[in-house]
């Protein structure tokens, strides 16, 4: 029986070798992608039993992430493969540092067609968490409802509902649209995780009090606002708040998956019973982490990797 479910579209990532404009690169290495599978592939290093719930194309990138999901330990008793519909891919560039350009090759893909279908009381039964992200609301409309379906679902379940809005404005037909479906997913989520920009632009508030009290309005249970290199704050519904400081690293080598792997601690955190503080600790540090390497998950740590680091890391 799974403790942690998420669903969402996973993808091969190819990593140019050098810097520079796509048509000048030659070299590419490949990995898997994609936040929720990030998420899935992170909770099962840290030793928890992870559901993904996915629908992979019958082709040759479709066999390899499948290939990953259960060399990580996912169970993919929910991934579908009965589609004629390819498997999404996407380009990264490499830079010095920080965050690269990305360029999707996604639209029609074997995930854009996850629906509602795809969410059964079966598939959520005795779990403890559902994780849900806004990059599988804006992969397609029947995404979107499937993410709904699942908050509902879940939430009659007895699970807990996390909500990373990870926002791609790239994905969505306009930002108008983003935000009204993104916060209407958002209403009723236990946990909401935006980063500093994305909560600014979802509420319309400035301050990270202004942003975690937007979502408490619409019935959050605790909002944790992801402050880049400062660490994150959060607040809860019972008024309970608190700045965490973040882990310091020597180099920034890509900056994509840090979000996920901050979901991956704070989720894993709750599900063992780690007071909210601990948690987002544990998320700060892991999202340091993974900041630190060029794949999307590759970075993610075990168990004894992310207590070394948490005890010798400077803050
Ligand atoms: O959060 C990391 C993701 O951005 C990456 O793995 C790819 O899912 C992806 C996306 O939509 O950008």
């Amino acid at each position: 029986m799974a403790e942690i479910i998420t669903m969402g579209e996973p993808m091969v990532v190819l990593i140019p070798q050098e810097e520079g404009p796509f048509a000048e690169v030659g070299l590419f290495s490949k990995g898997a992608a994609g936040a929720e599978l990030n998420v899935a592939i992170g909770a099962s290093r840290l030793g928890h039993s992870v559901r993904y719930i996915s629908r992979l194309g019958r082709d040759f990138l479709g066999e390899y992430l499948l290939e990953v999901m259960k060399r990580e330990g996912l169970d993919v008793s929910a991934v579908s493969t009965e589609t004629d519909r390819l498997t999404g891919f996407y380009f990264k560039t490499k830079v010095p540092s920080g965050d690269p350009q990305v360029f999707y090759m996604r639209k029609n893909s074997a995930a854009s067609g996850l629906s509602p279908a795809d969410v059964t009381p079966e598939r959520l039964q005795g779990a403890r968490f559902f994780h849900l992200t806004g990059i599988t609301a804006a992969v397609s409309a029947s995404c979107l409802q499937a993410c709904r379906r699942a908050k509902v679902l879940a939430r009659e379940q007895g699970l807990q509902v996390t909500f990373d809005p990870n926002l791609r404005p790239a994905l969505w037909r306009s930002e108008e649209e983003m935000i009204s479906s993104l916060n209407g997913l958002a209403e009723g989520c236990d946990y909401i995780l935006p980063g500093v920009a994305e909560g600014r632009l979802l509420t319309g508030c400035d301050t990270l009090e202004g942003i975690a009290d937007f979502y408490l309005e619409r019935g959050v249970k605790a909002v944790i606002v992801k402050n880049r290199s400062e660490g994150a704050y959060y607040k809860t519904a019972a008024g309970e708040c608190s700045r965490i400081p973040g882990f310091h690293v020597k180099r920034i080598v890509d900056t994509v998956g840090a979000g996920d792997a901050f979901s991956v601690g704070v989720l894993t955190g709750l599900t063992e019973g780690l007071p909210l503080s601990e948690a987002v600790r544990r998320g700060n540090a892991m999202g340091a982490i993974m900041i630190t390497s060029a794949g999307d998950n590759d970075a993610l740590p075990g168990r004894e990797e992310l207590i070394r680091f948490m005890e010798e890391a400077e803050v």
